[in-house]
């Protein structure tokens, strides 16, 4: 069988910075060609960022920066990003780079020509987070399903490839490779998406507005819609149509996503490499998403958690064993710190930190500090030896089912059972009764097991496992044969601890969950160094507001306006709160107002003033009062 392997991760949208879901499905793309490579197998993989389209546009835009100069930077922060996290991709493609834009070009023309391609004028619901058109059946309440926002109702003329002609061979082609889209739950899904009629794909932009996009060759009056562009990183970073590596990588191709991406990857696609005349993908591997404390991860709930701040506190080892352990591939998982320090601790101190440590500290007392030379060896070591053998024929499976907790249980499992078996064999019973000939047996199998462990565990933490060879006089390489050879009389280190435990409880995840320092509220940040005069204090005026009408702004999710009254005048504020208070739960309420701020335009409203919530764990809490007050009551 051919060992070859091609995994990708989505290429990221660089309209924010990253965050643990994008860390987690990087992390576990090189843990997966670790892995990979560790078989034997010779791999490439490839990641990088998408740049191009409206949201972008928009965020530049939002930063007063060219978008061009945005895209750098923010790129920059993903590219700089995956090293400190030991993540070791072959390549980082960016869509701004001409390598893409040229096969993107050539994809469009060539489709262009095979006259699947067509101009129309077309009405339609946009929503701009998705950047697609959604028709009034996808709605729900009016609304796009996934941001919750009413879409724009835009008209206008495009380009559209004739997607539905692939639909009945799209579902023949899911159906004659049942391993296409996997796990099961997503290509049932897919199935469940083609028994709609399947309609034609708009892919362009009009340039009048959106001129930040791959124009079209064969009109540059329209920009390239953004999906269109983005999927084709997949082949052009590896040299589609006839470079090396398009020839040696493509059929072997893995794609790894989350299911928010499930519609481009499982059917825009496979339909577009169809119509350029290239075979489909190989697979695409969909996971699932990660919450956080039971919340789903948002900007406005402030519990996006920062991939650095926890790898540095914990070791991004540790960090990275955790991501993998926690999450069944498929469905979605819940992070969060605490689970984090009780993973730590259990697995990777207690386990397998425990045993090396042991095994060596013993060689140290023992054995001059050399691997000592076994003898014959018994009926316990051949079982534990064959616990491990047996570990290393499941792998390929494992893998192959994309089951990476499992066998990352499956390591812990030999870990703790080479405890177990030191325990058993109590080299120490041995060396008070002068056995010294199985005393070396027994100690050379734990070492044995110690090193094949740190092994098996190097692709989720090559760091960890590097340094565990190093006590053990050898070098680690992923690449290696699985059965490490080890030699008699190779010096011992002895006294280092791999992952020392983390005895205090874990720290309150506010200290966490920011994106980045410089998104936390300046206040909290000085708050202990900084000391304010009360003088400085009073020229803050904080009022008692009653809300007299509250309602949505639209096409945003998260503002809310107000109409309060202050009892010596009503206005108008603007305030982030929709996604965790209803309208109809403000109205009435009495709510603290910050009024001499400066006023301030969101979304084209004035705002004159500022209500006070809390920022707690679970989400906002409105500051109110604990007692009936008028309006315009002066708070101090
Ligand atoms: O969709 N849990 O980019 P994107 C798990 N540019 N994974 C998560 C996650 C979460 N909470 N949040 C994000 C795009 N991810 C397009 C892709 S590909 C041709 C174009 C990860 O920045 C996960 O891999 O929104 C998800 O699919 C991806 O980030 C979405 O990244």
């Amino acid at each position: 069988m051919e060992k070859r392997i091609y995994i990708t991760t989505p290429i990221y949208y660089i309209n924010a910075k990253p965050h643990i879901g994008h860390a987690y499905t990087t992390i576990l793309c090189d843990v997966a060609r670790r892995f990979y490579r560790l078989l034997g197998y010779e791999t490439y993989f490839l990641t990088g960022t998408d740049e191009h389209g409206d949201k972008i546009f928009r965020a530049a835009q939002g930063n007063q920066c060219e978008p061009s100069r945005y895209a750098d930077e923010i790129s920059a922060l993903y590219r700089n990003l995956w090293p400190t996290l030991h993540i070791q991709p072959d390549d980082f493609i960016r869509t701004t780079e001409e390598r893409h834009k040229k096969v993107v070009r050539e994809v469009l023309s060539l489709i262009y020509q095979r006259g699947e391609i067509y101009h129309a004028r077309y009405g339609g619901f946009y929503c701009t987070g998705c950047e697609r058109f959604y028709t009034e059946k996808e709605l729900v309440d009016g609304k796009c399903p996934d941001h919750l926002v009413e879409p724009e109702w835009i008209e206008e003329e495009n380009y559209f490839f004739k997607m539905s002609m692939y639909q009945e061979w799209l579902i023949q082609y899911v159906k004659d490779h049942p391993d296409f889209i996997r796990p099961e739950r997503y290509r049932n899904e897919t199935l469940s998406f083609l028994k709609d009629p399947l309609k034609d794909l708009c892919i362009s932009r009009p340039k009048s507005r959106l001129p930040w996009g791959i124009p079209l060759p064969f009109d540059d009056k329209y920009v390239t819609y953004v999906w269109f562009d983005a999927l084709v990183n997949y082949i052009s970073a590896i040299g589609y149509p006839d470079g090396e590596k398009f020839k040696k990588f493509w059929h072997c191709s893995n794609h790894f996503t989350a299911k928010d991406i499930l519609k481009p990857h499982a059917i825009y696609w496979p339909c577009m490499l169809k119509a350029a005349g290239v075979e489909p993908y190989l697979h695409l591997n969909v996971h699932g998403y990660w919450s956080m404390d039971k919340q789903k991860m948002s900007k406005t709930l402030g519990n996006v958690v920062a991939p650095l701040d926890l790898s540095r506190k914990y070791g991004v080892d540790s960090f990275r064993y955790f991501l993998l352990k926690d999450m069944t591939f498929g469905l979605d998982a819940d992070f969060s710190e605490e689970n984090l320090v009780k993973r730590f601790n259990s697995d990777l101190a207690n386990d397998f930190g425990n045993l090396v440590k042991r095994i060596t500290e013993m060689i140290g007392k023992y054995c001059e500090s050399r691997i000592p030379e076994p003898g014959p060896l018994q009926e316990p070591d051949k079982l534990i030896l064959a616990s491990l053998e047996e570990l290393v024929n499941s792998m390929p499976s494992l893998l192959d089912n994309l089951k990476f907790n499992d066998l990352l249980e499956k390591i812990m499992n030999v870990a703790r059972a080479s405890n177990k078996y030191v325990n058993d064999q109590a080299p120490w019973d041995l060396y008070k009764k002068k056995d010294i000939s199985r005393l070396h047996t027994v100690l050379y199998t734990a070492a044995k097991l110690a090193v094949s462990c740190a092994h098996l565990l190097g692709p989720v933490t090559p760091e960890k496992s590097a340094e565990a060879f190093d006590q053990f006089g050898i070098t680690r390489r992923d690449d290696q044969s699985i059965h490490v050879p080890l030699q008699p009389g190779l010096p011992v280190k002895t006294g280092e601890i791999l992952f020392p435990k983390v005895e205090s409880p874990p720290p309150s995840p506010d200290t966490i969950k920011t994106e980045g320092k410089d998104e936390q509220p300046a206040a909290k940040q000085g708050a202990v160094e900084e000391r304010i005069e009360y003088e400085d204090f009073a020229k803050v005026k904080l009022f008692a507001a009653r809300v007299l009408v509250a309602e949505r702004v639209p096409k945003t999710d998260k503002l809310m306006r107000m109409d309060i009254d202050l009892g010596f005048e009503k206005r108008q504020i603007v305030a982030g709160i929709a996604m965790e208070y209803a309208p109809e739960e403000m109205i009435g309420k009495t709510i603290v107002v910050v009024e001499n701020l400066k006023s301030k335009k969101m979304k084209g409203l004035e705002s004159k003033g500022m209500l006070l919530a809390a920022h707690g764990k679970k989400g906002l809490s409105l500051i109110t009062v604990d007692r009936p007050v008028e309006p315009g009551s002066d708070i101090s």
